[in-house]
């Protein structure tokens, strides 16, 4: 009896146990034309140039091997070795991942590069406690308000049906009174065409990618908050992966990091003028609207810093002292 039990239980372990060949499938949520999308197929093509084909990485974008939101656990379960997520997409499992979209606590590259030194190592470790090691991280650029009409104040938004890509888009419409949707970014052009959804806080790169004025009229550039994809790999693998692959990959990851970090400050100005060329009314938001969305950006800080306890203050905390230093 004791030796059935013993045999039954390696055999879950051989099942269970993640066998990957060389070849490492990377799904990615975001369009293949995306930056991030880009910079994930060059970052594939560096490890598998320098590793001299030792790992092979081959990207699967739009989600097409598995949707935005079960990437992570894929990962974690050893489905797949590698893949990118937005990071703030895990705040339902831990408020921590949403350091990134407090509203207003940073609004340009500069003061977010900042937050992210102040809160990578923390980060790191929350992913390692989950199986995870962080390889690359890229930020999308500043978010803003997409509507199909002129909006002036939070008012004009009453009912209006809001497409969220995680909690803090979420309790925005929550506080704004608009109607939250959780949509993926690769369905949101039949969202907005299939009246599903007619507004959303995203990036100009994001709206310009799926073409979003064939439904919208307007973008508000409010310079929310600019949250964060990253890559991760099961860290089993990581850990199974010879020391010198594991230099190459490190090299690639910085690479890539460094590229597309320069990507998104690159792009936040080519594609706002896409969405004027597709037809779209692109400005700031007025000074009522901003002061109104001020005051929820507040609200939602303190509830965040309710959430995330102590180590989220200390981001903070560890953010404004660098912001302080830098002036
Ligand atoms: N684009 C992604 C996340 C943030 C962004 O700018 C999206 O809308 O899903």
């Amino acid at each position: 009896m004791k030796m059935l039990k013993l045999t039954v239980a390696t055999a879950a372990v051989a099942v269970a146990a993640p066998v990957f060949a060389d070849t490492w499938d990377m799904p990615m949520a975001y369009s293949g034309s995306n930056f991030h999308s880009v910079t994930g197929a060059e970052f594939a093509q560096c490890v598998t140039t320098g590793t001299g084909g030792d790992i092979e990485i081959v990207t699967h974008p739009s989600g097409s091997l598995f949707a935005g939101a079960d990437i992570k656990r894929a990962i974690q379960t050893g489905q797949v070795p590698i893949g990118e997520r937005l990071l703030s997409g895990h705040q339902n499992e831990d408020a921590l991942f949403g350091f990134d979209s407090i509203p207003f606590l940073v609004g340009s590259f500069d003061e977010h590069a900042m937050l992210w030194e102040a809160a990578e190592p923390t980060i790191s470790e929350l992913l390692e406690s989950q199986n995870l090691h962080l390889l690359y991280s890229v930020p999308w650029p500043p978010q803003g308000l997409y509507f199909n009409q002129e909006v002036n104040t939070v008012a004009d938004m009453a009912g209006i049906r809001f497409r969220s890509y995680n909690n803090a888009t979420n309790r925005l419409a929550e506080l704004t009174g608009m109607l939250p949707v959780t949509i993926e970014a690769a369905e949101i052009s039949q969202a907005f065409a299939t009246g599903v959804a007619s507004s959303m806080v995203s990036s100009g790169s994001t709206g310009y990618d799926r073409r979003v004025w064939e439904s919208l009229s307007h973008f508000y550039e409010v310079d929310a908050w600019l949250p964060r994809n990253y890559v991760m790999v099961n860290a089993d693998v990581w850990t199974d992966t010879s020391e010198a692959n594991q230099n190459i990959i490190r090299g690639c990851a910085g690479i890539a990091e460094y590229a597309g970090t320069w990507r998104a400050r690159e792009y936040t100005g080519f594609t706002l003028q896409g969405l004027r060329d597709g037809g779209m009314t692109v400005a700031p938001a007025g000074d009522a609207l901003m002061d109104e969305l001020r005051a929820i950006g507040e609200t939602m800080t303190t509830e965040w810093l309710e959430a995330s306890g102590e180590e989220g203050a200390a981001i903070v905390e560890a953010y404004r002292a660098k912001a302080a230093a830098a002036q």
